[in-house]
């Protein structure tokens, strides 16, 4: 059953019936009509905006087709280095207006649609979000394909094909409730299963000693995995990569039939049931702790399945002569995604030893040449440790596998470094606690691979001197930064197409949309009247865009004159949504307090706040409440609700953030300093002329650093000060500014209905603890907070200041393209070279 699809053409003297990819609006309507008859999905009578979304996708992937096919014959025949990039999540979102824009057939598209009697927005809306990932680890790994493939890289996502992604939110009286997302229900268009591209993976079973003294794992339980492909199209280039998302089948010969002839139905398809399990849902946590059997079968299956089909590749190119295991390195370059795919590192060592008869050391050689890691939070919670008993049971090879690297280490340290034997117990990879002893995975990551990376400078440069620091005395040239990225492409170009036309105008090349970094251009045109005008109104547009969307979403009516304060992104405590409702809370309580006039004077604001909260995180759940019931009393009160609304957004996802984010004009990115890692969205925010509040936190700091601190309202305690403060919150001696109690008061008062904020309130008090004695230092940072919340207010009046700040917000987000940060990747960890199809 071993395969990869290595093919053997049809004859290239038969030409393939003519289909020829239209150029005109005439030749594609009839293309999207000759999908609708004759790829149906629907009963022949209808032809409504859901008919006419599938047809149109077919037709714009029959030339997505032609280029894939192209593309992997040419990496074929060039056998260039290529990038393997493994990740748990993948958060593609839609992908029409995507591939209609990278392919630059908007405008034949959108009349071919009109003459078929629709309009291309409402055909897009039609489409689900592929959400197969949590938040920024995954939206980030869908920014990178894209990149990979408008650069040429010979590259390839490899993920699973969950059933269902992440939840369906939706807020009701007794605040979030999940559902499961069906974004299978009626087929995608944009997937194409590989039956040619099966291997088999196995579970359980034992460790057999052969007589020529190796080892081979063999019984268990084995599944298959079929490969099913998404196309990713670069930007106005012929590269289509692939997106390779794998999932779990039990073969016929599991099925048993004599058991089912007997009525045993469910012992006779057991095997099939507990593959469908392997891909029924996503892990919905972000940056949580689980420790479910099931989620480490997950991601063995990932790597297993990926690595089996890329020694394939890496087999199938070497054309006839025989090719050195050495080479491998030179050829592939495999990037972890965290440490969620870690496996991949005793998978690869199983492989090349116990299957290709390769000894420790060369293994070792080609393994760790081949492999490195990205960090993504220091949040202790999230670096994950596997039980070694359930890891001994599940994987017996692998845990032999991952003792012999510990013991190695071990040795290394010993005989060369001697001073460090006291931190042994630190930097192995087993620790041997005797009530649980674990795997540490990121620890396993670090001794492995050849490059560790953080994802900004800050996070870079904590991992060196803090989480990592022991390792880099030992590897000083292992760790690097690889500050994140977004795409200019999905995140400007595509979802507000009225402000990339005004910057395409002034910069007079839209050249931008590849090479951010022209943005600076704008600089030169800030203070022209005739820009800040036509920036004014198309920020306009997509404010009042954003007030439909809320309305239709929420009921509520907001005034798109009002200053738009956006804060989006899962909720967690460290990224202190609380804080910014406690700011709210205070501002309507100094609304209230105000005579009408005073109220006038004042700039009218409207908060958003949307995010997800994982199912069981409490407190996360009691906030998304607390935003709602706010905004329940607020946005009723005729008093203030001129001056100030509060409305949570429900299921914020990808296509939701492309609707908000070109609306924003400040947005919150208040994380504690040193807890989020990068952050993605501020450089979304920032890349829209929408300006930042924010902490000296991951990203921040270079957004501020390029958009200069005249752009940038910045606020609260730095990383450095954190350790101190809490330790002298412990001591008691934090004193609370009075606002801050004048907040908190008025929510425990009950001013926002009956529901008890008590036992949220009261994790920001006491003195010490996670998730108690404010160890996120809400109260610590409230005052600053507050203070410059009406530096914003005082800057927005002043309207041809703020226009100003708003062109240089986008004008110094250049460096945040997901094109640098892959060039970089590119260069500097995986040695890989473009390879454009001619
Ligand atoms: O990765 C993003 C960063 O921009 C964010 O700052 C960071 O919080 C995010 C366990 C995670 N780190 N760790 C996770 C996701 C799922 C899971 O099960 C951890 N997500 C991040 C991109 O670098």
């Amino acid at each position: 059953t071993k395969s990869n699809g290595s093919f053997n053409k049809t004859p290239d003297k038969i030409p393939v019936a003519a289909h020829p990819l239209a150029e005109d609006p005439t030749d594609i309507a009839s293309n999207i009509k000759y999908h609708s008859q004759y790829s149906p999905h629907f009963s022949p009578i209808k032809f409504e905006p859901e008919q006419a979304y599938y047809a149109a996708a077919e037709s714009v992937r029959d030339r997505l087709i032609q280029q894939w096919n192209e593309t992997y014959l040419h990496y074929h025949k060039v056998d260039p280095k290529q990038t393997y990039y493994l990740s748990m999540e993948f958060l593609q979102g839609r992908a029409l207006t995507n591939a209609i824009g990278n392919l630059d057939i908007q405008d034949a598209y959108s009349s071919a649609l009109n003459k078929l009697g629709h309009e291309l927005e409402e055909i897009t809306e039609q489409e689900k979000d592929m959400a197969l990932g949590n938040g920024g680890l995954g939206r980030l790994a869908s920014c990178f394909l894209d990149s990979m493939a408008t650069l040429n890289l010979p590259a390839w996502g490899y993920g699973l094909r969950y059933r269902y992604g992440l939840f369906k939110q939706s807020i009701s009286k007794s605040g979030q409730e999940e559902m499961a997302e069906d974004w299978l229900e009626k087929f995608s268009p944009w997937e194409v299963v590989r039956h040619d591209v099966v291997f088999p993976v196995r579970f359980f079973g034992r460790v057999e000693v052969l007589p020529t003294g190796s080892r081979k794992w063999v019984d268990g339980e084995v599944l298959q995995a079929l490969a099913y492909d998404i196309p990713i199209p670069g930007y106005k280039t012929k590269n289509t990569n692939s997106l390779r998302l794998w999932e779990a089948k039990a073969s016929a010969q599991d099925f048993n039939l004599f058991q089912f002839n007997d009525g045993q139905y469910q012992s006779a398809a057991e095997l099939h049931a507990r593959a469908q399990q392997i891909c029924a849902v996503l892990y919905p946590g972000d940056a949580t702790e689980e420790g479910k059997l099931l989620r480490l079968k997950q991601q063995f299956f990932l790597c297993s399945a990926s690595l089996q089909d890329i020694i394939s590749r890496f087999k199938e190119r070497k054309e006839g002569t025989k090719r050195e295991w050495s080479e491998f390195p030179t050829k592939v370059a495999v990037q972890l995604n965290d440490t969620h795919p870690t496996l991949a590192i005793p998978e690869l060592m199983r492989l090349l030893m116990d299957e290709e008869g390769l000894g420790w050391d060369e293994a070792w050689d080609v393994t760790s040449r081949s492999i490195a890691y990205t960090n993504h939070t220091v949040l202790p919670e999230a670096l994950e440790k596997w039980s070694q008993v359930v890891m001994s049971k599940l994987l017996p090879r692998h845990m032999e596998i991952i003792e012999e690297i510990d013991k190695r280490f071990i040795a290394m340290i010993k005989s060369t470094r001697p001073d460090l034997e006291n931190k042994i117990s630190d930097m192995r990879i087993l620790d041997h606690n005797p009530n649980k002893p674990v795997v540490r995975m990121a620890n396993l990551c670090v001794v492995s691979g050849h490059t560790v990376n953080g994802v900004a400078q800050l996070h870079s440069d904590i991992l060196k001197a803090e989480l990592f620091a022991d390792y880099v005395s030992i590897w000083p040239n292992k760790f690097q930064n690889k500050t994140n990225g977004i795409t200019p492409r999905r995140w400007l170009r595509f979802c507000s197409p009225e402000l990339s036309q005004i910057i395409t105008k002034w910069l007079k090349t839209d050249k931008w949309v590849t090479n951010l970094d022209l943005l600076v251009g704008l600089r030169e045109f800030a203070d022209n009247p005739e820009l800040q005008a036509e920036w004014e109104s198309a920020k306009m547009a997509n404010k009042q865009r954003l007030a439909q969307y809320i309305l239709k979403v929420t009921g509520e009516t907001i005034d798109p004159n009002t200053l738009f304060d956006i804060q989006v992104k899962r909720i967690h405590e460290y990224k202190r949504q609380l804080l910014n409702i406690l700011g709210a809370v205070y501002r309507y309580k100094k609304l209230k307090e105000m005579s009408p006039e005073e109220r006038k004077a004042t700039t009218p604001r409207t908060i958003m706040i949307g995010g997800k909260a994982f199912a069981t995180y409490t407190n996360a759940k009691r906030i998304v409440k607390l935003v709602d019931d706010v905004g329940a009393v607020v946005n009723t009160d005729p008093e203030v609700n001129e001056y100030l609304k509060v409305v949570f957004v429900p299921n914020y996802n990808v296509s939701v953030a492309e609707v908000l984010i070109p609306g924003s004009e400040v947005s919150q990115h208040i994380s504690t300093a040193g807890m989020e890692a990068s952050g993605t969205s501020n450089m979304k925010f920032a890349l829209n002329g929408c300006l930042i509040i924010g902490t000296l936190d991951g990203a921040n700091v270079e957004i501020r650093e390029e958009v200069g601190e005249d752009n940038f309202f910045l606020f609260g305690a730095t990383a450095d000060q954190v350790p101190k403060l809490r330790k002298d919150r412990e001591n008691g001696l934090f004193k609370p500014d009075p606002r801050y109690e004048e907040a908190k008061e008025l929510i425990r008062s009950k001013a926002f209905g009956n529901y008890d904020y008590n036992p949220l309130l009261d994790s920001l008090e006491g003195n010490s603890g996670y998730g108690r004695g404010d160890y996120f230092l809400v109260g610590h940072d409230f005052p600053t907070y507050i203070d410059i919340q009406a530096k914003v207010d005082e800057a927005y009046k002043d309207r041809k200041r703020w226009i100003k700040m708003s062109i240089l917000s986008t004008a110094g987000s250049g460096k945040f393209s997901s094109d640098r940060t892959i060039s970089q990747y590119a260069k500097e960890i995986w040695k890989i070279e473009a390879c454009p199809v001619p």
